[in-house]
């Protein structure tokens, strides 16, 4: 099943669950109402309408209300590497939390900073070498369960955070930094990790310029570790997304440039599409 949040050519805000291409609307109600339910699947079905909207006819937004978007990092081998590579002084440190108990986690984004699906994200005007990160985007309760997945893109300024690791967060959290959607798939209605292929896309003048993918099984840590750490000093009483790091990094020429276009697809939730832009 799965769930999401849509703007309706009358300008309202409502919550609905896809079915194939049309979006079953809920009686009015927040994503957390459904989701933080004992039995999401049956909250949902509980306050199904009659009403029913063509995908095509609406805008689908990012699926978070009032929920914190963290996120962890050097989960996957190949981002251990490319941080490696990034960062002369600081180069064991991410070898050392990849292997630690203790994983990276930081705040990306509140929910009113995150890009919404098709609209534009930002590389930082001051960064020469910019990433988007393709990233399982888990959906947690307040009581720390993980009730969905979505995807998310962490926008990353690889050379500010290469320059010195105390830089990470203007590497990461700025303006248009955090995209999230396009619908969140109920735990239980996910692939199993091997069969979670998660690829990365960018378009540049209509061709392609990168392309990989990998799954989640290479991912080094499991996502209920991540969620424990998370949740060890800090209460979330509306819930929180946690972003579970990247496994794909574009090669070391590359950077993002305006007028790019990213696309994350990952098994089992869809296809998150960001065209790119800079502030001006
Ligand atoms: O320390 C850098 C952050 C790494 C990250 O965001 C990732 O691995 O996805
Ligand atoms: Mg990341």
């Amino acid at each position: 099943m799965q769930i999401c949040k849509v703007w309706l050519q009358t300008g309202k805000i409502r919550v609905g669950v896809v079915e194939g291409d049309r979006v079953r609307l809920l009686t009015p109600c927040a994503l957390g109402d459904v989701l933080h339910a004992p039995d999401p699947a049956a909250a949902v079905r509980s306050r199904e309408s009659s009403e029913l909207v063509t995908l095509s006819d609406v805008s689908l937004l990012a699926p978070v209300e009032e929920q914190e978007v963290w996120a962890a990092g050097v989960t996957y081998k190949r981002s251990r590497e490319a941080r490696e590579r990034e960062s002369e002084g600081a180069a064991r440190f991410y070898d050392l939390v990849y292997r630690a108990e203790r994983p990276e986690l930081f705040l990306k984004a509140p929910a009113w900073r995150v890009v919404h699906p098709g609209s534009k994200v930002h590389i930082r005007r001051d960064s020469r070498w910019s990433v988007p990160e393709p990233e399982i985007a888990l959906v947690i309760s307040p009581a720390l369960s993980i009730v969905g997945f979505t995807i998310g893109n962490d926008m990353s300024a690889r050379d500010i955070e290469g320059e010195n690791p105390l830089y990470l967060p203007q590497a990461k959290i700025y303006d248009h930094s955090c995209a999230l959607g396009p619908v969140i798939t109920l735990a239980g209605a996910m692939p199993p990790a091997e069969q979670t292929h998660i690829s990365l896309t960018i378009e540049r003048g209509g061709a392609k310029a990168f392309e990989g993918s990998t799954t989640a099984a290479a991912m080094a840590r499991k996502f209920e570790d991540l969620v424990s750490w998370l949740g060890r000093e800090i209460r979330f009483p509306e819930g929180v997304i946690l972003l579970t790091g990247t496994g794909i990094v574009p090669p070391d020429d590359f950077s993002l440039a305006a007028g790019d276009v990213v696309t994350i697809e990952i098994s089992g939730i869809g296809r998150l599409t960001n065209p790119v832009a800079q502030r001006s």
